[in-house]
């Protein structure tokens, strides 16, 4: 009975480091261990707990009262540990305090103001794709195509000033590294945090925003009294910090699997409305957001074991999106399969507010390459970026071939 009673109450034990460089650089090996060991897992090494199959990530994502943000999504507890900033307003919330600011950006990033941005976006990733074509079509793809289209929509459509957009894309992937432990990535990238944190937290006041972007139009908010003024710059910030690495490494997901698929590349340049469907598969295959944490509210119980309360959770998006059990042959890319369901943009309350925007940048981009590329040749082996957060590329040599 004694037995019984321990093996019910403990979960399945790993003592693997899942921000270690060798799981950073191929996750896939950790994810399907951590599948098939059980609904949960103790992570020794951090003392969490960590979810890795499709059906308990996405029951614990919507299930925001047992699994919380307010502690923070990543390892460090907000209740035991200062943040390294002011929490976001928005991801390390719970309800009531993060409906607002919610509420205020799902109106900001939906669906009718991007129409108003779609023109643009288009005519910009023509020209962009027009000038790679123009100088050969040799090129890097992180730099020259998964980088340079965000920034060049994204920080135009915040409203921000030219001068210094060179820190959004280190501001970014030190958030995102920041959600893990401190090793060697947040460490050696800690020096330079405050001079990026310091020029971000700059542009989020009204003052320096255009008046016509989605920094205006957060302030706007404020005025009408749906958030308040000290609010206005933290959710201005949200956007500075999630809207750039994330894009780029979505966009780099795409573009890669499209250079190992030529047939896929067939199929979408002879369907390119199916762009957007192409870019979710990506989301899904690559998962750009590997990792969240949750905090357990209470002791809860998933598949049979506890987790104690106030306990963090590591839920393990990438390999939900790859799990076995819940996808037909999930290692493919494959722009036949539907992949609504995937987790990549997370699920529930906080699931993505940015996404329309992803979507569009990636439509923009897929359809003028569409368009003219007939084939993406990989010309040399890719170079994944390690970040304890981002499934990303460092380099990815293209030829894209126009005949
Ligand atoms: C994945 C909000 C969202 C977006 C913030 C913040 C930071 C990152 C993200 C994660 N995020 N997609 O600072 O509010």
């Amino acid at each position: 009975m004694t037995d019984l009673l321990d093996r019910a109450g403990s979960p399945p034990v790993s003592d693997a480091d899942p921000f270690c460089h060798e799981v950073l650089e191929e996750p896939g090996p950790l994810q399907a261990a951590l599948r098939d060991a059980g609904p949960v897992v103790h992570l020794t090494r951090y003392d969490v707990y960590a979810m890795a199959r499709h059906e308990h990530v996405h029951a614990a994502l919507v299930n925001w009262q047992e699994f919380q943000s307010g502690a923070g999504v990543g390892l460090s507890d907000f209740r035991r540990e200062k943040p390294w900033r002011p929490p976001s307003l928005l991801l390390e919330a719970d309800p009531p305090r993060h409906d607002a600011p919610r509420r205020v950006l799902t109106a900001i990033l939906g669906p009718r103001v991007l129409r108003g941005l779609r023109e643009r976006w288009f005519a910009a990733a023509e020209q962009l794709v027009e000038r790679v074509l123009d100088e050969g079509g040799a090129l890097d793809a992180v730099p020259a195509l998964a980088e340079a289209f965000p920034l060049r929509v994204f920080p135009d459509a915040v409203g921000i000033g030219e001068e210094g957009r060179e820190n959004l894309l280190p501001y970014g992937d030190f958030a995102f590294n920041a959600f893990g432990p401190a090793n060697d990535l947040v460490v050696e990238a800690a020096p330079h945090m405050p001079r990026w944190a310091g020029w971000v937290d700059a542009q989020c006041a009204r003052d320096r925003l255009t008046d016509d972007g989605f920094g205006a139009r957060i302030w706007a908010a404020a005025d009408r009294g749906e958030i308040t003024c000290e609010q206005a710059p933290l959710v201005v910030r949200s956007l500075l910090t999630a809207g750039v690495d994330t894009t780029v490494h979505g966009l780099g997901a795409v573009l890669y699997a499209f250079a190992g698929n030529p047939g896929q590349w067939q199929r979408l340049r002879e369907r390119p409305s199916a762009a957007r469907v192409a870019f979710d598969e990506a989301v899904r295959w690559q998962s750009p957001v590997q990792t969240f944490f949750r905090t357990a509210s209470a002791d809860v119980s998933v598949g049979g074991t506890t987790i104690p309360a106030g306990k963090k959770i590591l839920m393990f998006l990438g390999a939900a999106n790859r799990d076995p059990r819940r996808w037909d042959r999930p290692d493919d890319f494959d722009l036949s399969r539907d992949p609504s369901g995937h987790v990549g943009f997370g699920m529930g309350l906080h699931q993505c507010v940015g996404q329309h925007v992803a979507r569009l940048e990636a439509e923009a981009l897929l359809t003028a390459l569409a368009r003219r590329v007939t084939r993406m040749e990989l010309t040399a082996p890719p170079i994944r970026h390690h970040n304890n957060t981002l499934r990303a590329w460092k380099s990815l040599p293209l030829h894209l071939h126009t005949r």
